[in-house]
């Protein structure tokens, strides 16, 4: 049965994804085709509920290895970066998403990020904003180390992160 070997070829692929994160990002078609056989694998092969469930996490864990999404502003009207301290992998998407309480922008601190790594390069301008509900800023960190960030209008109301890029 095809869809009995699906558990066997989905993890190899997340351990690639894994160690060659910064080589390719495809987050839309990979996470496709890692969840369509999931589904069928749940459905015939009761016996490998342990594959399953292992096969679901990995898919969980793909799709964050190659993208993350920080809401801007809370839920509850807070003025933050949520969650304001995520790890990330070298070459990662970092989706920065207006959510609330905006306008908002993401600056890079250039005293506290990396040795050799160009602030302005990985910032919004302090005047830029995102205006928009759902709009957003992508920066991909290629450099590990740690780095800190803030929302230029909200800096004052504590509206700071940090991010680990492993
Ligand atoms: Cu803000």
């Amino acid at each position: 049965m095809a869809s009995a070997t699906s558990p066997a070829v989905l993890i190899p692929s997340f351990t690639g994804l894994k160690a060659g994160a910064n080589t390719r990002i495809c987050a839309a078609s990979k996470v496709r085709t890692s969840m369509a056989p999931m589904v069928g694998v749940k459905a015939s092969l009761k016996e490998v509920g342990v594959a399953v469930v292992a096969t679901a996490t990995s898919a969980i864990l793909a799709s964050n290895a190659m993208a993350i999404e920080i809401l801007l502003g809370g839920d509850d009207g807070s003025l933050a970066f949520v969650p304001n301290s995520f790890t990330v992998s070298a070459g990662e998407k970092i989706i920065f998403k207006n959510n609330a309480g905006f306008p908002h922008n993401i600056v890079f601190d250039p005293d506290e990020i990396p040795s050799g790594v160009d602030a302005s390069k990985i910032s919004m301008n302090e005047e830029d904003l995102l205006n928009s509900p759902g709009e957003t800023y992508v920066v991909i960190l290629s450099e590990k180390g740690t780095y800190s960030f803030y929302c230029a209008p909200h800096q004052g109301a504590g509206m700071i992160g940090k991010v680990t890029v492993n």
